[in-house]
């Protein structure tokens, strides 16, 4: 089987690269803008994507949204993670949690897939904590201020522990497990 992962983002395309290989899955990474709706959850938007990228023509696809979810800010900035990151950065997430003793938080994927026009849906989280101050230079987006275990951040471990422990690592496993009860 192939896919074409559909992402703006580098980040996330090495990493379904990566887990895919694992899977026996090749996929090819390619950037095309489509229509990303404002919504509540990442699975409605997800669902309005592959339905917008089918319309286009596209098939054999795989497209992923996600974010991060911060409980002392009632999971802000969840959907909006995206402009978030574009505009106060991991900086001003850090200065939003300036004092704040409950750190907790969570990473949340959903990816979909488009195979022969049909539609298969995963998802997956990671929970960690917020770190007091960024650190690393390896991963992408929130990586640097995110942690699981208390002391490494996303950005300072190997691409392949953040898979095997990561929010989008679980959505393609439960993907994974789709594909194959669909392909039997
Ligand atoms: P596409 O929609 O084109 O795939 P995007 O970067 O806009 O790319 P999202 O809309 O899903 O992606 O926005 C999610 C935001 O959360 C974005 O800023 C990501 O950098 C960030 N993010 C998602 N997964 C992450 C991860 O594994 N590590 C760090 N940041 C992550």
């Amino acid at each position: 089987m192939r896919l074409n992962v559909i992402t703006s983002n580098q980040g996330k395309a090495v990493e379904f690269k990566a887990a895919f290989k694992d899977l026996g899955i090749s996929v090819s990474h390619i950037s095309i803008p489509y229509d990303e709706i404002q919504a509540d959850t990442l699975e409605e938007v997800v669902r309005a994507g592959v339905a917008a990228l089918r319309a286009e023509g596209q098939s054999n696809f795989l497209i992923d949204d996600s974010g991060l979810f911060i409980d002392s800010l009632g999971g802000f900035p969840g959907v909006y993670s995206s402009y978030v990151q574009k505009t106060l950065g991991n900086a001003g997430v850090l200065k939003l949690l300036h004092g704040t003793r409950d750190r907790g938080a969570e990473f949340r994927c959903c990816v979909g897939c488009d195979v022969d026009g049909k539609t298969v849906m995963a998802s997956g989280s990671c929970r960690g904590t917020i770190l007091e101050n960024a650190s690393g230079s390896g991963g992408f987006g929130f990586d640097p201020i995110f942690t699981v275990d208390g002391v490494k951040s996303f950005a300072e471990i190997p691409m392949a522990l953040k898979n095997s422990v990561s929010h989008r690592g679980a959505a393609i496993a439960n993907l994974a497990g789709e594909l194959r009860k669909m392909l039997r």
